[in-house]
């Protein structure tokens, strides 16, 4: 399968890199796509509507569509409905399947794009505009599991891109080292609380690269969706983690969006550990400007994750639940919730722990998405103790 652009070269030329060969494509800016990509287009879209795959994309991506689509290109980075869709398609087992390559993408390949949120984000039309920010407070929200009978620890997330760069697969090498340099200066100067230091991927000691993903702080290596979307060029360079000192603020760097910011700690203190989050995004953005888009909120790769950004998870027990994981799920679609594996999404639940969060984070305020989430949660904890 054709894989999306592995790098850009400023005259408008780029190159794709299949296993080992290097082919190029010559693409006119905002023009047409040229004839061997159209042609591999065609091809693999026709492979994939044979394939049962059950993600967002192989429901919306209608012939109609993608014939009205595949023809155009982003105006700055000339990027193809190919470059959204290699993911979904390489990967038929996706739940969604789509990435933008470029902001642009959003509103050029909106006809994929707007049925595709309205789907995830449940119900967030290609009319409606996505609110301002608010975050209210933390104290608002007591403790989900003040006896620690269920959660095993609470992290809540969010991600930022800086305005000036595009996404991942338009990245130059030479741009992914200017944003680390930009964010680790900036995430040098963070103060109190938020007081650390960045570590680089890039040269990084195999073994403790593992334990930080094993405990749970690191992004994973080798990830297939982000891969065929274009979001692994030049790994690991560029990439990278910021630690506070008591490693309950995190800040990674440059691996699916510019920026993640994630509080996570031990038990079920939901109010602090977001108002923890709340304080590091807040000074972050003194130091970095990031990118919002009046109608998307702020701006990330995937559409998942536009507006608020927000995911809000707790690792949790729920023995008798998990014996009925039809009751789990049900209960989770009505509380809006995502049910996740022990070590995020696509892995299965270990001992019994399950990843639950908010699913939509769109087209409501940061404080609604972590009330949908501590609300939810109440509500599964209480139906265990029901069961
Ligand atoms: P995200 O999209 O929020 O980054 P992932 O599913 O990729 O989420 O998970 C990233 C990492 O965060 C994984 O190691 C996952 O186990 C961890 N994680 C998610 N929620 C929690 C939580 N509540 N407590 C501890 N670790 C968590
Ligand atoms: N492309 C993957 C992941 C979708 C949402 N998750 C993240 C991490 N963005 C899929 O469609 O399953």
């Amino acid at each position: 399968m054709l894989i999306p652009p592995q790098g850009r070269l400023r005259c408008g030329v780029f190159f794709r890199q299949t296993q080992s060969v290097i082919v190029r494509h010559y693409a006119k800016k905002g023009k047409e796509v040229d004839k061997a990509t159209l042609a591999e287009m065609e091809k693999q879209y026709q492979k994939f509507a044979n394939t049962s795959s059950k993600s967002l994309l192989k429901k919306h991506l209608t012939k109609e569509i993608f014939d009205k689509l595949k023809t155009r290109t982003t105006p700055s980075f000339n990027s193809t409905l190919l470059h959204c869709i290699n993911s979904g398609m390489c990967n038929p087992d996706s739940g969604v399947g789509i990435y933008a390559p470029d902001a642009e993408s959003y509103k050029v390949f909106g006809a994929i794009f707007d049925p595709i949120i309205e789907e995830y984000h449940r119900g967030f039309k290609k009319t409606d505009k996505h609110p301002e920010s608010c975050y209210g407070s933390g104290k608002d929200f007591a403790n989900l599991d003040p006896d620690n009978a269920f959660i095993v620890s609470t992290r809540v997330r969010c991600g930022r891109s800086v305005q000036g760069y595009p996404f991942n697969p338009c990245l130059t090498e030479q741009q992914y080292a200017e944003l680390e340099y930009k964010l680790c200066s900036a995430l040098h100067s963070l103060e109190g609380e938020y007081y650390g230091s960045y570590m680089p991927l890039a040269g990084m000691d195999k073994q403790m690269q593992q334990k930080l993903i094993d405990d749970h702080f690191l992004f994973k290596e080798g990830d297939r969706f982000l891969e065929a979307a274009g979001a692994s060029r030049f790994w690991p360079n560029g990439r990278g983690i910021f630690f506070n000192k008591k490693r309950n603020f995190l800040v990674w760097v440059n691996e699916e969006d510019h920026i993640r910011i994630i509080s996570m700690e031990k038990g079920g203190d939901l109010g602090r550990v977001y108002d923890r989050m709340i304080g590091g995004v807040e000074a972050l953005g003194k130091k970095v400007k990031f990118s919002r888009d009046e109608r998307l909120g702020f701006l990330t790769f995937c559409p998942t994750n536009l507006g608020t950004s927000i995911r809000a998870s707790v690792h949790i027990k729920l023995p008798k639940l998990n014996e009925n994981k039809e009751k789990m799920q049900k209960l989770a679609d009505k509380y809006h919730l995502q049910v996740r594996g022990t070590s995020g999404e696509h892995s299965e639940a270990k001992g019994g722990v399950h990843d639950i969060s908010n699913k939509r984070r769109m087209g409501l305020t940061e404080y609604e998405a972590i009330k949908e989430m501590h609300d939810g949660i109440k509500a599964l904890i209480k139906a265990e103790c029901n069961a």
